[in-house]
């Protein structure tokens, strides 16, 4: 290294505290703190290649502190990516520009996660370190030898998220896991006394981590603990003791330097102390051609990674994993033959799983998992070993009664590539997973949720885990495909689906209880299209009845016996609202005639249906404990209660 380390990370200060002041808006604090610390890790430790940012065996590296996004914006820049430009740090945080509030994977190569809900930047790193070395045992050190880096800061240790992703990452022993910890005991309140007592050393090391310490300004105290951190076989917490603000005379060490621009005075102080002389956006030569030598540093060591993948027998398969390609030939399969000719009568969560064994048996990528409820969600197949510290080519993750921890942690995992993760829980809980599911729709990651006891259908577990407003509320989150199938030949559907998916996560809403097989022909993927007629009305046609999950067979039942009554019925089978709304005009008409009574039966909340339906028979109350069938009951889902109120509709409607 030719200049000094500190010429170098001023130059990430500047840009930082230029481009927050520029757009009055952004964090100063967080990048001049970490500046120096990212700066060795940057020129001296990580290994990149801004000419090839997705270089499959590069490290990884999670901003957790997502707020402080100047710091990576500056970074990739500085390093030689070709975006962003300067341009387009000058429009930091303005509409169109990538460099925006938050870092965001969408915008810009060299982010390998969108960050700035404090806490789930640390927990994705876990699920990359866990990727990483699961494809390391696949396809050995060849192939996949690389680290995981990410700086957090005091709100991401924080977080109760961090609990669970420290607990997981220490279980499984994640040795190329290390995260570097901006301890400035600063948040935005002010000091970290104000709310924290926490021996977070102490309580890294009883998880199993190693922790480490430096002075976050002093570079050969940065450079030893990292040296430190590389030789121990455990993840470790870089303890970097830093300054917030660093090079701001009179704000630095202060929460004024955390979210606002420093101001002109401010900011001209801190160029005098930095003995910085440029203009703003401006980068003196040698600096950035430092910069830019550094981030050259592993074009060497890609060239022979490059060489050895040429020469595995191994390249192929390795690569369509890298690219998430699925196996030519999947879409052909025996199991949906054999689902025609046997019709099953079993729960979706049963069927879920009948639908992995074959999955499984041809998709080598996919990792399963649960939050403590294996036999529950039904989410392991026979062939599956566990994913452990000793052996990290399992492709099952006990992961623990962690609901937040393992959907962050399947985030990192899809957001690595080379596999394809799916972790269950009940529906109940998917509120403890919702912000990484929100971040998974975000970042368009190929996550599968297996959610099971969907409804009261569950039964005696009573109303604390009785879905009621999930379903309705998970459809609510953008680029979310929420699957509820109706029996096993939609489950192994929404499941096919669900993988084909390569730019969002899915959603499978599954029953505790059994279901009838309601589909006996072997036709088409017809989930693919949302919604589709399952019975048409043999009587002229009056009703249009549409049900998800297990409410089809209660809508089936209701249309047979309305069709006694010489009142015409279809039955629209709707699995996922999304897929549905995104067919043409001609084809939801079809569906959901004009001249119909549409009639929604979903054992959840009825908000929402109104899009699509006349009268909503649903439940907009909490549960009860008892049988599920007597829940039905009391609840009127069966077509005794709800043939009536259809009656009453139609009568209504011919009053008018
Ligand atoms: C889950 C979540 N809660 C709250 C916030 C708002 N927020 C952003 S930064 C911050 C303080 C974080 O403190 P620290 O990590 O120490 O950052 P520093 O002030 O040192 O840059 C808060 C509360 C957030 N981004 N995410
Ligand atoms: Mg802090």
């Amino acid at each position: 290294m030719s200049a000094d380390p500190r010429l170098l990370a001023n130059a990430i200060r500047a840009l930082s505290m230029d481009a927050v002041q520029a757009a009055n808006s952004g964090h100063p604090g967080m990048p001049m703190g970490m500046a120096d610390a990212a700066t060795i890790l940057f020129t001296e430790y990580l290994k990149f290649d801004p000419q090839d940012p997705d270089w499959h065996d590069r490290d990884r590296f999670v901003l957790s502190a997502g707020h402080g996004s100047m710091l990576i914006y500056s970074l990739l820049h500085l390093t030689g990516y070709a975006n962003p430009t300067m341009a387009e740090i000058r429009n930091f945080r303005q509409l169109n520009s990538p460099c925006a509030g938050h870092p965001e994977n969408f915008m810009l190569k060299g982010i390998e996660a969108t960050t700035g809900p404090l806490g789930q930047g640390f927990a994705m790193a876990v699920g990359m370190a866990i990727a990483e070395r699961h494809l390391n045992a696949v396809f050995g050190d060849d192939l996949v030898d690389h680290r995981t880096w990410a700086i957090a800061g005091d709100g991401c240790l924080m977080e109760g998220i961090n609990h669970e992703a420290v607990g997981l990452a220490g279980h499984l022993q994640l040795g190329r896991l290390n995260v570097l910890w901006d301890n400035n005991r600063i948040t935005i309140d002010g000091s970290t006394d104000l709310s924290t007592s926490e021996d977070i050393p102490a309580r890294y090391r009883a998880s199993g981590w190693h922790v480490v310490s430096c002075d976050g300004h002093d570079f050969a105290s940065i450079r030893r603990a990292l040296d430190e951190a590389i030789a121990d076989p455990r993840p470790s917490l870089i303890d970097c003791r830093t300054i917030i603000g660093w090079g701001a005379p009179n704000k630095q060490g202060t929460a004024a330097t955390h979210g606002a621009a420093l101001g002109v005075d401010e900011v001209a102080a801190a160029r005098k102390q930095l003995v910085w002389d440029s203009e703003p956006f401006d980068l003196p030569e040698p600096i950035l051609t430092t910069w830019r030598r550094a981030g050259g540093r592993s074009v060497g060591v890609h060239e022979q990674w490059r060489a050895r993948l040429a020469a595995s027998p191994q390249r192929e398969e390795f690569v369509r994993r890298m690219e998430g390609r699925l196996p030519e030939g999947m879409a052909k399969s025996d199991y949906m033959d054999w689902l025609a000719a046997n019709p099953q009568k079993v729960a979706t969560r049963k069927a879920s799983e009948l639908a992995l064994e074959a999955i499984n048996a041809v998709l080598p990528e996919t990792i399963g998992g649960s939050a403590d409820l294996t036999g529950s969600n039904n989410t392991k197949t026979k062939a599956q070993k566990p994913l452990t510290k000793e052996d990290y080519s399992g492709r099952y993750i006990y992961y623990g009664i962690r609901e937040f921890g393992m959907a962050a942690a399947m985030n990192g995992m899809a957001l690595h590539g080379g596999v394809i993760p799916y972790g269950g829980t009940f529906l109940v809980f998917s509120d403890y997973c919702r912000p990484a599911i929100r971040l998974s729709a975000l970042q368009g990651a190929r996550v599968v949720y297996v959610m099971t006891h969907d409804s009261i259908g569950l039964g005696e577990d009573g109303p604390t885990h009785q879905p009621v407003e999930h379903v309705m509320s998970l459809r609510m989150i953008p680029n979310l495909a929420v699957y509820r199938p109706a029996d096993a030949v939609e489950t192994a559907e929404c499941w096919a689906l669900a993988l084909e998916r390569r730019d969002g996560p899915s959603l499978l809403c599954l029953t505790r209880q059994n279901l009838p097989q309601v589909r006996t022909e072997r036709t088409d993927n017809l989930s693919a299209r949302g919604a589709y007629r399952l019975r048409t009305a043999s009587a002229v046609r009056r009703v249009v009845l549409l049900g998800t999950g297990s409410e089809v067979e209660v809508a089936l039942a209701t249309a047979a016996a309305l069709e006694g009554q010489g009142i015409g019925v279809d039955v629209v089978s709707m699995p996922c609202w999304s897929l549905f709304d995104a067919q043409d005009a001609d084809y939801r008409k079809d569906l959901l005639p004009a001249d119909a009574l549409k009639v929604s039966i979903e054992a959840g909340t009825t908000l929402g249906w109104e899009r699509y339906a006349d009268l909503s028979i649903g439940l907009d109350r909490f549960g009860a404990s008892a049988p599920a069938e007597d829940l039905f009951r009391r609840f009127g889902f069966t077509a005794e209660a709800i043939v009536p109120r259809i009656v009453a509709a139609l009568e209504a409607q011919g009053d008018q």
